[in-house]
């Protein structure tokens, strides 16, 4: 069950179906000792590009799951599927509705035990997902408590998600969704860009999730991994492939 295999992940990187990655650097993000990778974004996701990319990363043994925004863009037999769900949106699209037309359409083949949904609050207002959503960024900590305390108790999410995207997070923000939560697992993700930012993040959340890095520097997305592991008192070989 997914639900069960995302609590095993510490780390976790992001790869957008819209975006150009070389062999070479794919398959040293694949080979990295990152627990999963997830495939999903905001921009151009199509089915076609979405399945490209997966069957690449299927040439690799790590957990491979879907990040799904557009429904037409649902890859079968995969390991997971999630489903974002942003609590903080201005629109119901994203809290519901698109949900609910996903669901409509997939019917009966919607495999549940390998679905979850990440209960999202997106905080970089100038983000393309905090613009899509119109997401209500202007939180404070106590707001993002309350947020990790609907997901676990009111709504039984299995995780919430910090999304910063494109930009580091206020770690007392981070910290105050920690404290708040008690089984629910809590993601976080936005701008990590060193090993050192990757390590204060994984002592506040359970999973890090790294994505633009990847595209920008490869070298510095492999010590992300590196940089979690510490987090936990665990080193891993450098990687000199
Ligand atoms: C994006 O949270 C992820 O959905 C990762 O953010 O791309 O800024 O690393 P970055």
């Amino acid at each position: 069950m997914v639900r069960e295999r995302m609590k095993t992940w510490r780390h976790v990187f992001k790869l957008d179906p819209n975006r150009i990655l070389s062999e070479t650097a794919l398959e040293r993000i694949c080979l990295s000792g990152t627990d999963a990778v997830i495939v999903g974004g905001t921009d151009g996701v199509t089915y076609r590009k979405t399945r490209e990319l997966i069957d690449r990363i299927l040439d690799f043994s790590v957990e491979c799951v879907q990040e799904v925004s557009v429904q037409e863009a649902v890859v079968p037999g995969l390991d997971g599927y999630l489903l974002p769900v942003v609590l903080n949106a201005g629109e119901t699209r994203w809290i519901v509705d698109a949900q609910h037309q996903a669901v409509k359409a997939y019917g009966d083949w919607i495999p549940w035990e390998d679905t979850a949904a990440l209960g999202y609050v997106v905080l970089n207002p100038d983000s393309r997902v905090g613009r899509l959503t119109k997401s209500r960024t202007a939180l404070n900590p106590r707001d993002v408590a309350a947020y990790a305390h609907m997901a676990e108790h009111l709504y039984g999410l299995p995780a919430l998600y910090l999304e910063y995207s494109g930009k580091l997070g206020n770690l007392d923000m981070v910290e105050a969704a920690g404290t708040a939560r008690d089984g629910l697992r809590l993601f976080y993700g936005g701008g990590i860009s060193r090993r050192e930012e990757a390590q204060s993040m994984a002592r506040l959340a359970d999973t890090v999730v790294v994505g633009n890095l990847v595209y920008q520097n490869v070298e510095a997305a492999l010590a992300t991994v590196r940089g979690v592991r510490e987090a936990d008192g665990l080193s891993i070989e450098e990687d000199r492939t």
